[in-house]
């Protein structure tokens, strides 16, 4: 593989040095040769289960497609572990940072007190080590672990950190969806070398994008797969690129964010925006052993992951009817409670992130509505933690209607607002009281300021009194009676 990249350099420095110095400098700081697929593809790598009883520990990690530039990951690999647990467990996790910087961590779609979040105000400093501990209370999904150190988020994410925490349950247990063999977990993200293969991080305000694409932190890379229904659940990793998913196989969405949606939707494309989810259900039972397709994104022209269709036993399996029942959210009144305004690449309602500041309170167990519209520097995609969320509506603002999107059914975590779009949500906070955020999942945007805390209290005016005098005073002691 090594002698492969020289070679494929070697070839582009001789091409520069004719077409003169210019050329030579911009194709090398692009990094061009990992720019295409390679003839023979290296295997898409499935992730490692993280052990019991092991320490999740943030570590330096050595990075596929790169030989230099910082690449970080969880136990030495990127993506991290895999974690899977059932609904009903505790979870207990011994996590370490064994990096030079602070991080921390964040359990993305999962229902956690607040101080198990791994919250910008609980960084891990170099060297420290912390017990989590959460009951597993929310229905089955693909959630990931990514850290989310104020300021950092971005170039962490970019170094490679993120893994999969996957929850099971028995009501996707009765499905009996395509497992083992016929089932591919992977995160999606870009990359960007510079002539030294070295991985190369700026931290643009606008979002920063790579040239060439990473599955489960592999450039290019091939699988083979069972001309059966396979079961694709793939997360958008990426910094801030969104992905539009297709392929020659028909494509049949099941899930997302926060689990299975009610019924099987087939589609032409799906649509992912950073730090959202989707499960797939790829139908190869008609493509003929030997073929060669893909799973490609149609925004950048790329084919993702080049599938060898090889054949196998028939299960008999057939695509449920109906997946899931999804309790609807009911809420009175077409305006929303609270509309959050994504501005630019740093502001939420006019107001830049600050940690000690709290935006507003609300109670927990009534629904509202609240909209995520976007002001410039769309596409945003809004992040809520603590509770799921409903997608019920939006527009454009020309009055237009937004669409419906099949991959939004059901319950989100995080949504992706398009340019000159508005998206209704219908959120309510079922299990904790405490600090959360709302933020922009483009981690650039989100670096820079695009965020905001907010408190779920029985008692939301006190709540925001209190915040109010804590801002101006600091922390306040209460003593329990
Ligand atoms: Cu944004």
């Amino acid at each position: 593989m090594m002698i492969r990249r020289r070679g494929a350099l070697g070839l582009l420095l001789s091409a520069g040095a004719v077409s003169g110095g210019g050329l030579l400098g911009l194709d090398v700081s692009r990094g061009m040769a990992q720019a295409r697929p390679p003839e023979t593809r290296p295997l898409l790598p499935r992730p490692a289960v993280l052990a019991p009883g092991a320490e999740l520990v943030a570590t330096p990690a050595r990075a596929a497609f790169a030989t230099g530039g910082t690449t970080f990951g969880y136990n030495g690999t990127t993506p991290g572990p895999l974690i899977r647990v059932r609904r009903g467990e505790t979870f207990r996790q011994t996590i370490r940072n064994d990096l030079t910087e602070e991080t921390s961590f964040h359990w993305h779609g999962l229902a956690v007190p607040t101080d198990m979040d791994g919250q910008p105000q609980d960084a891990l400093p170099p060297g420290a080590t912390a017990g989590i501990v959460f009951p597993i209370l929310q229905r089955a999904g693909l959630n990931w672990y990514h850290p989310h150190p104020h300021g950092a988020t971005g170039r962490q994410a970019w170094s490679g950190m993120a893994g999969f925490f996957i929850v099971e349950d028995e009501e996707e247990d009765a499905l009996n969806l395509p497992s083992g063999a016929d089932e591919l977990i992977f995160a999606l993200r870009d990359a960007k070398v510079d002539g030294a293969l070295g991985l190369v991080y700026e931290m643009n305000p606008d979002g920063h994008e790579g040239d060439f694409p990473l599955v489960n932190g592999v450039a290019w890379p091939r699988t083979t797969l069972n001309n059966r229904l396979v079961r694709l659940r793939i997360l958008n990793g990426a910094n801030a690129r969104v992905f539009r998913l297709t392929s020659e196989a028909p494509l049949i969405v099941i899930g997302n964010d926060g689990g299975l949606i009610d019924r099987p939707h087939p589609v032409d494309m799906v649509e992912m925006s950073s730090g959202e989810r989707v499960d797939l259900l790829m139908d190869l039972r008609d493509v003929a052993p030997g073929t060669k397709i893909g799973l490609h994104c149609a925004a950048a022209g790329w084919q993702l992951l080049e599938i060898e269709v090889t054949a196998a036993e028939p299960t008999g399996w057939k695509v449920p009817e109906t997946l899931s029942v999804i309790e609807p959210l009911v809420h009175d009144g077409a305006e929303p409670d609270r509309t959050f305004v994504f501005q630019n690449t740093d502001r939420i309602n006019d107001e830049l992130f600050d940690m000690t500041k709290i935006a507003f309170a609300l109670a927990p167990g009534t629904v509202e509505r609240w909209r995520f519209a976007s002001a410039r520097g769309a596409p945003h995609p809004v992040h809520v933690h603590g509770a799921h969320f409903q997608v019920v509506g939006g527009q454009f603002t020309d009055g237009t209607p937004r669409r419906e999107y099949p991959w939004e059914r059901g319950w989100k975590d995080t949504v992706h607002v398009r340019t000159h779009e508005s998206v209704d949500v219908l959120v309510r906070f079922d299990h904790y009281e405490g600090r959360y955020l709302l933020h922009c999942h483009k981690l650039e945007h989100e670096d820079h300021g695009m965020m905001l805390n907010f408190l779920v209290d029985r008692d939301p005016v006190e709540a925001m009194r209190r915040a109010d005098l804590e801002e101006i005073y600091g922390p306040i002691c209460v003593t329990e009676t």
